[in-house]
């Protein structure tokens, strides 16, 4: 009866997931909002309020204090000294810095006090950016003329320089704030600082989140020494080292045991919430795919290293199974649906059941829904735009933003997935039929709706399971790991007239698309 942790640390909120691997079971799923749990660290939708939209920050002590209360949670719901193994997903791209070395604050905490009232002194950054921070594009146009143009950074490391990913980040402080720079002694992804709570200790990263920093040579999965130069002085001291992704990076540090009664459980490295989804939901096949609808959607499935030229509209990552993996991702995912919904005022039953009462194709109505920036395409300045729509009418706007979703989805997705026969999709959004059956619909695909719309945290726990079982000398394979956890709850078949109307439209909002960012 083995128990496994899987945590992730999400944009706006942190869920935790224990599996028994004996039995292939969830034993238990538990979830908090930061906004509502924490409302003293003033995020909205977990991001500090900014003066300029293009800038998105988060307290990492926020994030530290998130686990400490959920570790409490965890043990008046659960045995937690059974626990073998634990391991976590997080946010990707977004970085946190610290004065020192994470030992010298984490290795004399006291276990009868909270941890974010010891470890407020450990950053030379009191906020981190995250991915939707898209302030950065000067940085990354200085970056890509440094490493020789948008193609040669994709080559070299999986993708052209991005504004949320973390070299463009450090670019910033460091040329904008030197003297915290150059007091600054780690600077960690938010999933190799999250492990580095655990262990206290810094943690090492790996391949899969280490991909979504611009810094990570592909092929060899190490720093990159032309990028790290081309981004800031002496950044190679200060980043953690990347090691394997099913690495066990050190034991649960005592601090945990005494406060939480953990027993000496393995912490297996964290990864990014996108990879870690990809175990979640079974993906180890080439050519599958998946669909994250969380507050950014993601489009995601394993590739070889070749797809690397195809990705002008996303990202090859490292593989957190090994190999490789390509991912599209659209910042207006929940954020917008979340947005479109308030704006006319109604709750979820609501927003169901407009979108089921009209028609396929909503007669036209065209809307690119970027209500905040977009990552793909690439769109700075927000602002919902609408064609043969008026902005009073909820029914045909609900409608609209669903399919213009799926019809970007769609687009972008391409090179990855040419001709996709069936998507697993998980996320919040995910328990939304009539958002399932659009997204079949306009990929004329099959949607397969998981067990559980966390897969990042689960596949957090089968990571841990996964990397615990090689550490003791017992390893198990992938497909054998993802087996029953991954299975499919329920599938949506696209509606074949509503694929052929969709195909009209996928030009349509192609034109309409290309036609909106001349004008940007
Ligand atoms: C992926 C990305 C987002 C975040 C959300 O590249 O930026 O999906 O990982 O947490």
């Amino acid at each position: 009866m083995p128990w496994y942790l899987g945590f992730d640390l999400s944009t706006q909120s942190l869920t935790a997931v224990v599996i028994d691997s004996d039995i292939r079971s969830v034993v238990l799923e538990h979830a908090f909002a930061f906004d509502r749990e924490l409302p003293a660290y003033g995020t909205h939708a977990g991001v500090l309020p900014s003066g300029d939209p293009r800038v998105a920050h988060a307290p990492p002590l926020m994030w530290a204090d998130a686990l400490d209360r959920m570790c409490a949670a965890l043990r008046e719901r659960v045995d937690v000294s059974r626990i073998r193994a634990i391991s976590g997903a997080a946010q990707q791209h977004g970085s946190v810095y610290l004065v020192r070395p994470a030992k010298e604050t984490l290795g004399k905490l006291d276990a009868s006090r909270s941890l974010a009232d010891q470890i407020g002194g450990m950053f030379s950054r009191p906020t981190s950016p995250v991915w939707l921070d898209c302030s950065t594009t000067a940085q990354c146009a200085a970056l890509t003329a440094s490493l020789g143009g948008d193609r040669a950074v994709a080559r070299l490391t999986g993708s052209r320089a991005y504004e949320r990913f973390t070299a463009a980040q450090i670019r910033k402080f460091a040329s904008q704030d030197a003297g915290a720079y150059e007091a600054t002694a780690r600077i960690h992804l938010v999933s190799s600082f999250m492990a580095s709570l655990l262990i206290g200790a810094d943690a090492p990263l790996e391949p899969a989140d280490a991909s979504g920093t611009n810094l990570m040579g592909l092929g060899s999965s190490q720093w990159l020494d032309a990028a790290l130069d081309a981004t800031a002085p002496a950044l190679r001291d200060r980043l953690p080292p990347i090691g394997a992704s099913s690495a066990a990076v050190g034991r649960i540090a005592e601090f945990w045991r005494r406060r939480c009664g953990f027993g000496d459980a393995r912490v297996i490295a964290w990864t990014g919430d996108n990879p870690s989804s990809l175990v979640g939901l079974g993906l180890t096949r080439l050519g599958e795919v998946a669909l994250s609808l969380g507050t950014s959607d993601t489009i995601f499935g394993p590739c070889d290293y070749a797809a690397v030229e195809r990705a002008d509209d996303g990202h090859v990552f490292g593989s957190p199974i090994g190999g490789w993996m390509a991912l599209v991702c659209f910042a207006n995912g929940s954020l917008a649906r979340e947005h479109v919904r308030d704006a006319y005022g109604l709750d979820w039953d609501g927003f169901s059941s407009l979108l089921m009462n009209t028609p396929a194709g909503n007669d036209g109505a065209l809307m690119l829904p970027w209500v905040a920036p977009e990552i793909t395409p690439t769109v700075t300045l927000a602002g919902i735009r609408r064609r043969g729509l008026s902005a009073s009418d909820a029914g045909r706007n609900v409608r609209a933003l669903v399919e213009g979703q799926a019809c970007a989805m769609r687009l972008h997705s391409r090179w990855i997935a040419p001709d996709v026969r069936a998507i697993r999709v998980t996320g919040g959004a995910s328990v939304n039929r009539g958002v399932l059956q659009v997204i079949a619909d306009v990929f004329g695909a099959d949607v397969m709706r998981m067990r559980s719309s966390n897969a990042a945290a689960l596949g957090a726990a089968i990571r841990a399971w996964h990397g615990d079982a090689a550490a003791s000398g017992a390893p198990i394979e992938w497909h054998e790991a993802v087996a029953r956890f991954t299975e499919p709850e329920s599938r949506v078949s696209a509606n074949g007239a509503h694929t052929s109307r969709y195909r009209a439209m996928l030009k349509e909002y192609e034109a309409f698309e290309r036609e909106c960012l001349q004008q940007l």
